[in-house]
């Protein structure tokens, strides 16, 4: 089963009030199909017109020669008392939720051999930057999960070119949640009016493929997302598998110029369930060795970074079944919640929220 591409051109001519009206039947399929990949797939391959491969390609170029510095220089920019929900992430801090969630290691041993996720010894050696993408509100509870972005010095393109970037993948992103609201019966601003102001974190991932870049490595063990949306851009070396609703595994091929949406457990929360959060690991396999030995023929970075940016729901903002989504089967399993508090939660389980009582 391939994932299905949907163009965005089309959905956004209309929003402009460009296109024909008679093309409104066409974008009500294009939003059935958003809605219909999110809940059987958890994911989604999208085409945004507004974000190019060159964008994509300047972004990865800049976190490449972040994370090609030393350690203690990145730790420079390593922030623990705030969650490391801004700056730097160092390698085996973050616990892959499989690790640590007995549930999930037991639904793991119910799955065919061939379906398996790879078994992570220890935290993900994958380091990962993140930064603040958007608006932050004025008055929050939840001061860490909104502080201000760290800047690395010396890299003077560093501000411009990550605000860019995450600004595009964000549009990306509101597109789609506007789409699957649609295709879910919702109105169109279910989902972004509950964005508006969220915690959105261009979160890119450094993984060594010099130091840890045998086949089988995990650098990202099996787990869902804790925020709303996931969007990818392109990553210069694969190795995402992801678990569709059917409990089969998949290997992503991320088309060029497209991007990767994947559903994220507050979209389960809002949704009821209908929707589930997508699981997924990030290993090395023989594709990933290939892309190695091409990237050292052609001198080229050996270090993996993801272009992934995460979108939230506001941290004030409450998530629960949204409208006729309250009457689903499992409703009762996601009672209103404040999203600052569940990604606290979420944050304290994967080793991320200080032990200080931040
Ligand atoms: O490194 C990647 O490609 C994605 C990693 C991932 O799943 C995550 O950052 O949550
Ligand atoms: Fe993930």
């Amino acid at each position: 089963m391939d994932l299905p591409v949907v163009d965005l051109a089309p959905y956004l001519q209309i929003a402009g009030g460009t296109g024909p009206a008679e093309a409104e039947e066409g974008i009500r399929a294009l939003c059935a199909a958003v809605s219909a990949s999110l809940r059987d797939t958890g994911a989604l391959l999208v085409k945004d017109p507004r974000c190019s491969a060159a964008d994509n390609d300047r972004f990865l170029d800049v976190v490449e020669r972040y994370f090609a510095r030393s350690d203690d220089s990145k730790r420079l920019q390593e922030r623990p008392q705030l969650h490391y929900q801004v700056g730097v992430t160092p390698e085996g801090v973050e616990v892959p939720r499989s690790l640590v969630d007995k549930e999930m290691q037991d639904k793991i041993k119910s799955m065919p051999d061939e379906f398996q996720p790879a078994t992570p010894k220890g935290p993900d050696p994958k380091w990962r930057y993140m930064w603040r993408v958007g608006p932050r509100p004025s008055n929050t509870r939840f001061k860490e999960l909104n502080s201000e972005p760290v800047i690395p010095d010396g890299l003077p393109e560093w501000k411009e070119t990550m605000d860019s970037w995450g600004s595009k993948m964000i549009s990306a992103i509101e597109v789609v949640a506007e789409m699957a609201a649609i295709g879910f019966g919702l109105s169109k601003d279910a989902f972004t009016s509950l964005m508006k102001e969220g915690p959105h974190l261009l979160a890119p991932t450094g993984s060594d493929l010099l130091r840890h870049g045998s086949e089988g490595t995990v650098f990202a063990g099996f787990h869902y997302d804790l925020n709303f949306l996931t969007i990818h851009g392109r990553s210069r070396f694969p190795g995402l598998n992801i678990w569709l609703r059917n409990g089969k595994k998949m290997e992503v091929k991320v088309p060029v110029g497209c991007l990767l949406i994947q559903s994220g457990k507050q979209l389960e929360w809002l949704t009821g369930g209908e929707c589930l959060a997508g699981m997924h690991e990030v290993v090395v396999t023989k594709r990933t060795i290939e892309a190695i030995a091409l990237a050292k023929e052609q001198n080229r970075s050996l270090w993996r970074v993801s272009s992934t940016l995460f979108s939230h729901i506001a941290s004030d903002a409450t998530i629960k079944p949204l409208g006729h989504f309250a009457e689903a089967p499992n409703a009762n399993s996601y009672p209103p919640i404040c999203a600052g508090d569940y990604v606290e939660q979420e944050l304290a389980a994967i080793n991320l929220k200080g032990k200080n009582g931040l």
